[in-house]
């Protein structure tokens, strides 16, 4: 059931380094966001300023206006596009009268109604609540006069805990738990890794087409939406490529400009998977106007997840509707493909494939007939580019490749070509 939407003002502050195209687009993506959040953008308003005023982030004469346009439109909700001090957010609220969020606290709550795993509602709590500790006034009576609402839902949609003590205390109870979560999920991938299976991690910034991709190349149904964060959770699948070798492909959650730094931290382990993929495919949204700042955004990251030395390619999704303007300027070997064409969907399945061979080892083997075991072996687990059957010598030549640490490699030495 859809809920009624909440009415928005959103206030943005425009300092010197920014320039109008940037600024522009970011107060467009806060909108989006706030549409995620199932909010309504009634008003924006915006101000340009040296620096951020320390008391009210905005000036003087500009709070008054805003005070002006909150009792004429009577919004449930003043979001502001940057991280908002604590005093800064107090005093807003008092001269106001109305609900203040920041940025921050917007991402927090589309995050807590995203997360769908136990770590990602955990690992989302836990950033609200130390992102609120410090944000509460006394006996925490400003956040719980606030009700419900876009900035103050939980995870699973319950009211977040504004109580002090308490909020310490479930601190505690999550990071152990946390912990505990991370440590099974650290086996699980060693158990992986040891099976020598391919991996493959779907990277880029939300909205680009990843969960899209995703489920057109696995055929499976990851929820895809025309939404900001459709993805919260890493999703894992098999992908059989057109040789019939067998991968593993990760949707993950996607990236945005000026992440949150309590959520950088928060989400790192969700994007662990990121670092132990042996490939990376970077989906670009072609028809965004801000695609380069996006992949900008998205080297950043993987900079901070030190990923840089995997290989990577990138796919320039929404061919369909892709730019005039359009000019592919990616680090690495590209692809222009629409998700919604069947046709390109193949393509990249052969992308793939040609990307992950580079990535891989290649053998030239003569294998006796009589090895049918590792024959069968050689069909199952690596990518079989040629085979022949040599009746004068009776031995299957045969060429391919396999990934650097299989466990077949050393059998395979033996009957080098
Ligand atoms: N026109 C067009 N739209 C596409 C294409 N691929 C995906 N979309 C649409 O783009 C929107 C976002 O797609 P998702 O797959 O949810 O994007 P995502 O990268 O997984 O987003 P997050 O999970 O938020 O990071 C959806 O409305 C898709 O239908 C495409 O090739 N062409
Ligand atoms: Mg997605």
């Amino acid at each position: 059931m859809q809920k009624k939407q909440e009415r928005v003002i959103i206030v943005g502050c425009q300092l010197p380094h920014v320039d109008d195209e940037r600024f522009s687009y970011s107060l467009e993506e806060l909108a989006s966001l706030v549409h995620t959040a199932n909010g309504e953008v009634v008003i924006s308003l915006t101000q340009k300023r040296d620096t951020i005023h320390p008391a009210t982030y905005i000036g003087k004469g500009k709070v008054e206006e805003l005070v002006r346009l909150v009792e004429q439109l009577e919004p449930d909700v003043v979001i502001f596009n940057d991280e908002l001090s604590p005093s800064q957010n107090r005093n807003l609220t008092k001269l106001l009268h109305v609900r203040v969020i920041d940025r921050t606290q917007l991402i927090l709550d589309i995050f807590a109604s995203r997360a769908r795993s136990r770590e990602g509602k955990l690992q989302v709590e836990l950033a609200q609540l130390q992102y609120i500790l410090p944000r509460l006034s006394g006996q925490g009576v400003e956040l719980s006069r606030l009700g419900g609402g876009i900035g103050t839902r939980g995870p699973g949609e319950t009211k977040l805990e504004t109580d002090r003590r308490h909020i310490r205390g479930r601190i505690d109870e999550i990071k152990a738990q946390l912990k505990a979560v991370v440590e099974h999920r650290g086996r699980y991938r060693q158990r992986r890794k040891r099976n020598a299976v391919f991996q493959i991690a779907l990277v880029g910034y939300t909205n680009a087409g990843k969960s899209t991709l995703f489920n057109r190349l696995t055929n499976a149904d990851a929820f895809e939406e025309n939404l900001l964060f459709a993805t919260l959770d890493p999703l894992t699948r098999k992908l059989v490529l057109p040789s019939g070798y067998t991968t593993l492909l990760t949707d993950t959650v996607g990236f945005i400009q000026d992440l949150p730094t309590t959520l950088v931290a928060a989400f790192r382990s969700t994007l662990e998977e990121v670092k132990e993929a042996d490939l990376i495919l970077h989906i670009v949204d072609s028809s965004n106007p801000d695609y380069i700042q996006h992949e900008q955004t998205v080297y950043r990251l993987l900079e901070e997840l030190e990923a840089t030395n995997i290989p990577m390619a990138t796919v320039y999704n929404k061919r369909d509707i892709v730019l005039p303007s359009f000019v592919p300027s990616p680090k690495t070997d590209y692809m222009l493909v629409s998700a919604f064409y069947e046709q390109d969907v193949q393509n990249l399945r052969n992308f793939i494939e040609e990307k992950m061979t580079e990535a891989m080892e290649r053998y030239d083997v003569a294998i006796p007939a009589f090895a049918g075991k590792l024959l069968a072996q050689l069909k199952a687990e690596t990518i079989v580019r040629h085979i022949h059957f040599n009746e004068q010598s009776g031995m299957y030549e045969c060429s391919g490749y396999l990934l650097p640490e299989h466990p077949l490699l050393l059998q395979l030495r033996t009957y080098s070509k």
